[in-house]
């Protein structure tokens, strides 16, 4: 039976987009999230595991989306190639620039290439999904922590960025949008939180959060 997932939803600076797949008949296609045109519609490949779309790369202001089963490495807003995948697991919020990395099981990579976290001892989730216990961002500054369990299960480690940045942003959590998606990264379809507002290479100013307390 086909089971329609969302994807992602976030905001982009030529507006807001959304995604999602179709799980038996694979796939994926990507729609302006106002007035539903689609940008980008790739089908077959059977069932489309998973995937994700992002800025990955300072070098390059357009969004990244990947799907584990078909498509490749594609603009959200074209369908054309881009060189930075966006990998299909999970993405962090970690290093000094606005563009996010991507997080797979015990560690976190740069899209261009390195690695920034290597958490020897502990182990992801969920098989080839390698989940992350949780990302969020829990403390500091806007840029998200990664809790793993340690391999034996005998502990939960919580890491943080040492980075230092002079992009300010409102503690993500401040943002509605993004404190939901965290919460369904825990019992939904587990991917990635988004914010409710464009983050990323040449970036405005992020709105300040309309948040009243009593
Ligand atoms: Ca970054
Ligand atoms: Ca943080």
């Amino acid at each position: 039976m086909a089971m329609p997932c969302t994807w992602a939803s976030w905001s982009l600076a030529m507006g807001s987009l959304c995604s999602r797949f179709t799980r038996s008949k694979g796939g994926y296609d990507v729609h302006d999230g106002a007035t539903c045109t689609t940008y980008v519609r790739v089908t077959g490949g059977g069932d489309n595991g998973r995937g994700v779309a992002e800025y990955v790369s300072p070098d390059d202001i357009t969004a990244a989306t990947c799907s584990s089963a078909v498509g490749g490495n594609v603009n959200c807003g074209t369908g054309a190639a881009v060189t930075h995948s966006a990998g299909s697991n999970f993405l962090i919020y970690w290093d000094a620039d606005e563009s996010r990395e991507l997080e797979n099981g015990p560690s976190i990579t740069k899209a261009s290439g390195g690695t920034l976290l290597s958490a020897t001892g502990c182990s992801g989730n969920n098989g080839t999904k390698n989940t992350p216990t949780l990302t969020a961002d829990l403390l500091g500054d806007w840029r998200e922590e990664l809790v793993l369990r340690e391999s034996s299960n005998t502990a939960l480690r919580v890491y943080t960025t040492t980075d230092v940045t002079t992009r300010r942003i409102y503690t993500l959590m401040h943002d509605p949008t993004y404190r939901a998606q965290v919460a369904f990264e825990q019992s939904g379809y587990n991917q990635p939180p988004h914010a409710g507002f464009h983050i990323g290479a040449g970036m405005a100013d992020p709105p300040k959060p309309d948040i009243h307390v009593k």
